[in-house]
Parts: C-alpha cells; sequence; structure tokens
C-alpha cells in the first residue's frame, strides 16, 4: 500500500503478541461477494482449508490466525477448527445463500447470516431508512454476540460498494450504530467506488456521495477500491478482454490481504488497525486511502517477472498500478506506507 516509517514496538515483543481481534462485516451484494475471495485468500494464507482446518506446515501462519479468526474446539474429532469472525448482510437472500451454498459454505457460523427480503433496488434510502433500519438491530445484535466473544477487539472492517442501496445505505446505518455503540474501537472500511465501466445505473454517483458523507464522519480509516481501476487493471495488465467481477474480486483480495498482512502476522510496524490509522491518517475526516498494489502480472508473463525492491516501490507510485482511478501527480501525499512481503531485509535495495 502506501510510505512512512515510524519507531515503534520492540523487536521482542512481536512474537509473544495476543491477538486483538477483528470482527468483519460484510454488507449488500459486492460486500459478500468482495468478502468471499477476501476470505478465500486468507485461509490460503493461514494454511486453513475451505472448512476452516489447519493443513499448513508453517509456525508463522497461526501466530495471529486469531486476529480474523475464532478457534473453536469441535469436542469428540480433537480437530480445531478456525472460524472467520464475520457477519454476512443483505437485504435479499440470494447473494448470502450462494455463499451458503459455495465452497466456503461449511466455514462461516450459520447464525451470522442476516438478510432481508425485500431488496434495496439500488435505492440508498431504503438501506439506510426503510428496509435497511428494520433489520438493523438484529445486524447489531449478531455482531455484539462476536463482540462478547473476544477478549479485546481492536475494532471492525466494513466491506461494502458506495454504488448500491444495501452495501451503501444500509452499510452507512450500520457504521453510525457501531460508532455509537462501540465509540472507542477503530471502525475500518474496504469501500468499492462505482464506475460506468462496469455498472451504468444512473443512481450510482448519488448513491456513493451520500455514502462518501456518512464515510467522512463514522469511519476512522477508509480504504478506496474503485471499480474503474480495478476495471482498468484487468483489461490493460491482465490482458482480460471482458473481465467479470470474479477476477476483479481477486484483484480486490490480494490487495485486502496485502493492507492486512502486518495486521496477520508478527512484525515491527503498523500492527493492529489504530497503529495503522496513527499512521496514515493525519486529520480525522481525511483517511481515505488510496490502495496500490505491484506486481499484478498476466498469468502468461509471471515467469519472466522478478522485480528488486527498487523497482517494485516505483511501481508502487505509478497510477497504473493505483485501485482509483485518479492521477497522484495532480495531488500531494499527506502520508504513505508501504508494505513488503517476503524475505526481504529493511536494508534491501
Ligand atoms: N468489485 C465488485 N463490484 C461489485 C460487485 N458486485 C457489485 N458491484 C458494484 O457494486 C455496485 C452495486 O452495488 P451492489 O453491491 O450490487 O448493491 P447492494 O447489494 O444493494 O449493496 C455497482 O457499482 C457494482 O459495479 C462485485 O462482486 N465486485
Ligand atoms: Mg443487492
Amino acid at each position: 500500500m502506501t510510505s512512512l516509517e515510524s519507531a515503534s514496538a520492540s523487536p521482542a515483543s512481536n512474537l509473544s503478541m495476543s491477538c486483538r481481534e477483528i470482527i468483519n462485516v460484510q454488507v449488500g451484494q459486492a460486500g459478500n461477494q468482495v468478502g468471499e475471495a477476501f476470505w478465500r485468500s486468507v485461509l490460503g494464507e493461514h494454511g486453513l482449508d475451505l472448512e476452516g482446518a489447519y493443513v499448513g506446515n508453517e509456525e508463522l501462519q497461526l501466530v495471529r490466525a486469531g486476529v480474523y479468526f475464532s478457534e473453536i474446539d469441535s469436542g469428540s474429532s480433537g480437530v480445531i477448527k478456525y472460524v472467520p469472525r464475520s457477519v454476512q448482510i443483505d437485504l435479499e437472500a440470494g447473494v448470502c445463500d450462494k455463499l451458503k451454498s459455495g465452497p466456503l459454505g461449511h466455514l462461516f457460523r450459520p447464525d451470522t447470516f442476516v438478510t432481508g427480503d425485500s431488496g434495496a433496488g439500488n435505492n440508498w434510502g431504503k438501506g439506510y431508512y426503510t428496509e435497511g433500519a428494520e433489520i438493523a438491530d438484529t445486524v447489531l445484535e449478531s455482531v455484539r454476540l462476536q463482540a462478547e466473544r473476544c477478549d479485546s477487539l481492536q475494532g471492525f472492517q466494513l466491506i461494502h460498494s458506495l454504488g448500491g442501496g444495501t452495501g451503501a445505505g444500509l452499510g452507512s446505518l450500520i457504521l453510525s450504530k457501531l460508532r455509537e455503540e462501540f465509540p472507542d474501537r477503530m471502525l475500518a472500511t474496504y469501500s468499492i467506488l462505482p464506475s460506468p465501466k462496469v455498472s451504468e445505473t444512473v443512481v450510482e454517483p448519488y448513491n456513493c456521495l451520500l455514502s462518501v458523507h456518512q464515510l467522512v464522519e463514522s469511519s476512522d480509516l477508509t480504504i478506496c477500491l474503485d471499480n474503474e481501476a480495478l476495471y482498468d487493471i484487468a483489461v490493460r495488465t491482465l490482458k482480460q478482454t471482458s473481465p467479470n467481477f470474479d477476477t476483479l474480486n481477486g484483484l480486490v483480495a490480494r490487495v485486502m490481504c496485502g493492507t492486512s498482512t502486518s495486521l496477520r502476522f508478527p512484525g515491527q510496524l503498523n500492527g493492529d488497525l489504530r497503529k495503522l490509522g496513527m499512521n496514515l491518517v493525519p486529520f480525522p475526516r481525511l483517511h481515505f486511502l488510496v490502495p496500490s498494489f505491484a506486481p499484478f502480472v498476466a498469468t502468461q508473463s509471471q515467469a519472466f517477472q522478478a522485480g528488486s525492491v527498487n523497482e517494485l516501490t516505483a511501481a508502487l507510485f505509478d497510477k497504473r498500478n493505483m485501485l482509483v482511478a485518479c492521477d497522484p501527480r495532480f495531488g500531494r501525499y499527506l502520508t504513505a506506507a508501504t508494505i513488503f512481503r517476503g524475505k526481504i531485509s529493511s536494508r534491501q535495495r
């Protein structure tokens, strides 16, 4: 993602660091579909199979798995199951039903699905004021249950789109209710911005505007993911002729895993959401982050890719690798943090 070095946390405290839990809340079609892609990738990185059983062989995979997963001892068999600390919400049952009957169907706790049946019809007001408001208490109840099972909750992450009705409207409502009920916990969002290249519904810019207005107040950290940029990366870099949501969500999942690396594995910098926010948010309302990812490589040219630290860093600040379709040369960086993954020394060039 994005630069800023800070000297915090002594190395000695790293491995023994206890897990401070994050609760994931995914709302609406985009929220649940992106969420599914995110969980699939996170499972892989922590050595867990699709049902949440550990099949990995690296100690580091489990040290901080507790940030996103609850450990459940499933009794007689003695197998420990890692269950996502997550709530899945939609105003129509379709997408959640697909999630339940898909490959991750046995992963989530069944009582963490909250669905309505009317839909929001891309109407922000229906999500925020009427249909959404009706199920908001049930959602909060489910979140509260998860929060009560935590030792020391660090905060929440909300995955949603800003262009629709449910993720945008109900997502905003949930965010403001979480703020009210957990005023001292971090609220982070992964927010999908709409683009006419991906979806042509005319009301999307309005829904987006209404949502951003809410995010300014209720979120502590918003990681923006722009469908326009995702589409362009899929076409230009990955050479796909007509990318579908699966392709876009695959990209999002990689970026989400990247931005949450320092939360999920032991390390010295940005170890929890608050530290990440502290380093990246200079003024409370200016908390909209533009992520960037490198290298994005088309599968057929993967074998030809090496990448030194220098090259990767330059690529990170190239507008073609940014997940929001804007040109950084017309603006200023207030803060930036870069997260490198793999066996790399901080002195390496
Ligand atoms: N990247 C991505 N965007 C999506 C996905 N599904 C819907 N969207 C976008 O989300 C917006 C519509 O919101 P949607 O989530 O379908 O509405 P909701 O169910 O009412 O929250 C449009 O801008 C779509 O392009 C998805 O799976 N991935
Ligand atoms: Mg929907």
